[in-house]
């Protein structure tokens, strides 16, 4: 994995968040629910991109329209394929970008992200808005793991070992962030699904 604190600047993260707030006018934040149970997410989701992640009862998995509006996924803005290519060099661009969106008492447990096809691309994390602590461990859920803060305009790459290890956001601190109009983050999530041919 690769760590680029705050690789955005200010302005570019304000222009970035002008751009999601674009995208979730069309493609509006979801409630995700955990299969077989239904239990909600405490992350609302939305995606742009040829695919885009979605969790209801029947599963997890990637889906070419919103599970609510039934609309395809609006395009990855150019702002966010430029970026793919500057920091991940990979040839191909990511078919989806998963818009995670938590409001301040919102978490993710360690989960590892293996609906994809292909774990040989890397992924490319964003952050913006407030400071969240991020857990990263291993192969397997009893291995140990590390804590980081990350925080807005903080890139990571995940490739190699990294790509199919656990991790998890444990907490937001609001109000580290003056970015978002209310306290709160958001994480992009760029993805390649499909396996290279
Ligand atoms: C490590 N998102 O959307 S981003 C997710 O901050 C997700 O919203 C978190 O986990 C968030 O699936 C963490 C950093 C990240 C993303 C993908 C990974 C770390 C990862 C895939 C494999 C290993
Ligand atoms: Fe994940």
């Amino acid at each position: 994995m690769q760590y680029l604190p705050v690789y955005l600047d200010d302005a570019a993260q304000k222009v970035l968040v002008g751009e999601i707030r674009a995208l979730v006018a069309r493609a509006p934040l979801f409630t995700p629910t955990m299969p077989r149970w239904g239990r909600p997410f405490s992350v609302r989701m939305s995606n742009c991109g040829p695919l885009g992640w979605v969790s209801d009862k029947s599963g997890y998995r990637y889906q070419p329209t919103h599970p609510v509006t039934g609309e395809p996924w609006p395009p990855i803005p150019q702002s966010l394929l430029d970026l793919w290519d500057q920091t991940t060099g990979y040839a191909l661009p990511p078919e989806a970008c998963l818009i995670n969106h938590y409001s301040p008492d919102a978490r993710m447990g360690l989960h590892v992200d293996n609906d994809e096809e292909d774990f040989d691309a890397p992924i490319l994390s964003v952050s913006l808005g407030d400071d969240a602590r991020f857990r990263l461990g291993g192969r397997e859920r009893k291995d140990p793991t590390r804590s980081y803060t990350l925080r807005s305009g903080d890139l990571f790459i995940l490739d190699g070992e990294d790509r199919l290890a656990y991790h998890g956001i444990d907490k937001i601190y609001p109000g580290t962030s003056l970015l978002l109009k209310e306290p709160g983050r958001i994480n992009l999530t760029m993805r390649r699904v499909t396996r290279a041919q």
